[in-house]
């Protein structure tokens, strides 16, 4: 038998839905490393050795992997005041109506109306789960959702670009004679492989629940290291009229080591209110003017206190190989110091954003890239 054809083999005799799945992602990245599909070159037999020892667990272990009710849809958002891109005066939160609507799970009467979804069967027991703490905590943590295979198929696609010179991520160099690249914004409008996993059905598909609205991807970000930026809420950077309507991401491309600087979080911060560039001072011109010298005199010291006033405590993201941490528009969050120069800390960021809404960059004062190419 030849390898893909093996591999279908494999896939058809896998037991639970989730196994199937990733056989099934495994399978397209095999083919696409093997044009024509049918040689046996000893990377695809490490696949297949792979894919055969999954099924071979699946079929001795319950599955614990998601269940997603996958039949629900969701329609995009309705604004109460209706605004029209042309006739916006000027990107900040401060020129657009106080209107909702609000996310379902922002809303006093979440949890009544997570049961009564899972009751009637439009939400999964476990979807319910994830709705519930999200409302609480602002974040959920859905572990494994990708295949390895699937993550270094990526990985290297975007390395490739790196190689190639078609993407040059900065230096910022955090030893003497660090060779890792910096961080780089979009990478998927250069590298087809992170496109396609920013539309992964399931990545939408949680998101479209979380908000309940259906979402659409608009920005990635891509790093192999630490991050360290300071703490912050992404409305800041990023929000939506109405608001609130924006979900972020973060992939594990890796088991993520405690000292490579992981995301930091404080799980409960996102029902505080929001803090924009108005509400710290920051003058409408300071972005364009200086950059975000205002962002780091004004704001990074007003989010600490709020920190410090309310005692917030703050998690880390320990994250395996594949684990997905989603977090809210408002939950506050950074990347944390980096203590071990050894360990790398690859992953990407998408931002995805409710259809219907406006999405603008309130520090910049300016409209998102989606919606001038819309
Ligand atoms: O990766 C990190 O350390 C922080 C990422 C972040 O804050 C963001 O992309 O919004
Ligand atoms: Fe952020």
């Amino acid at each position: 038998m030849t390898g893909p054809a093996r591999l279908r083999e494999v896939a058809r005799s896998a037991t639970s839905d989730a196994t199937r799945r990733k056989v099934s992602r495994t399978l397209s990245w095999a083919e696409s490393r093997l044009p024509g599909g049918d040689r046996a070159v000893p990377k695809f037999k490490r696949v297949l050795r792979r894919v055969e020892s999954a099924v071979r667990k699946a079929s001795t272990e319950p599955s614990t992997l998601p269940k997603w009710n996958t039949e629900r849809t969701e329609q995009p958002v309705n604004p109460e005041v209706p605004v029209a891109l042309t006739g916006v005066e000027s990107f900040r939160s401060e020129w657009f109506p106080r209107a909702g609507p609000r996310p379902w799970l922002d809303r006093p009467d979440a949890d009544a109306a997570i049961s009564r979804r899972e009751r009637i069967g439009e939400i999964t027991p476990f979807e319910a789960a994830l709705c519930r703490k999200w409302s609480r905590d602002g974040y959920v943590i859905v572990e494994k959702m990708f295949a390895d295979e699937m993550l270094d198929y990526v990985w290297s696609a975007y390395d490739g670009a790196i190689d190639r010179g078609v993407l040059k991520p900065p230096p910022e160099i955090q030893f003497p004679g660090d060779k890792t690249p910096g961080r780089l914004l979009d990478p998927h409008l250069s590298v087809p492989e992170i496109a396609d996993l920013m539309h992964d059905q399931n990545l939408g598909h949680v998101v479209n629940m979380l908000l309940g609205a259906e979402s659409a991807p608009f920005q990635s970000i891509s790093g192999h290291k630490a991050s360290q930026q300071a703490i912050h809420g992404d409305s800041i950077h990023m929000t939506t009229y109405p608001e609130g309507y924006l979900v972020a991401m973060w992939i594990a491309f890796e088991d993520i080591h405690p000292g490579s600087g992981p995301l930091e979080f404080y799980p409960g911060s996102h029902r505080l209110p929001t803090v924009y560039s108005a509400d710290v001072g920051i003058p409408e011109e300071a972005f364009k003017a200086r950059g975000y010298r205002d962002f780091d005199d004004k704001y990074t010291p007003a989010i600490r206190e709020v920190i410090a006033t309310r005692g917030l405590e703050a998690r880390h993201f320990h994250a395996g190989k594949g684990d997905v941490l989603f977090w809210h528009a408002n939950l506050l969050h950074g990347g944390s110091a980096r203590t071990d120069f050894l360990h790398t800390r690859r992953a990407l960021v998408f931002h995805f954003f409710a259809k219907g809404c406006i999405c603008y960059h309130d520090l910049a004062a300016s409209v998102s890239r989606v919606h001038v190419s819309a």
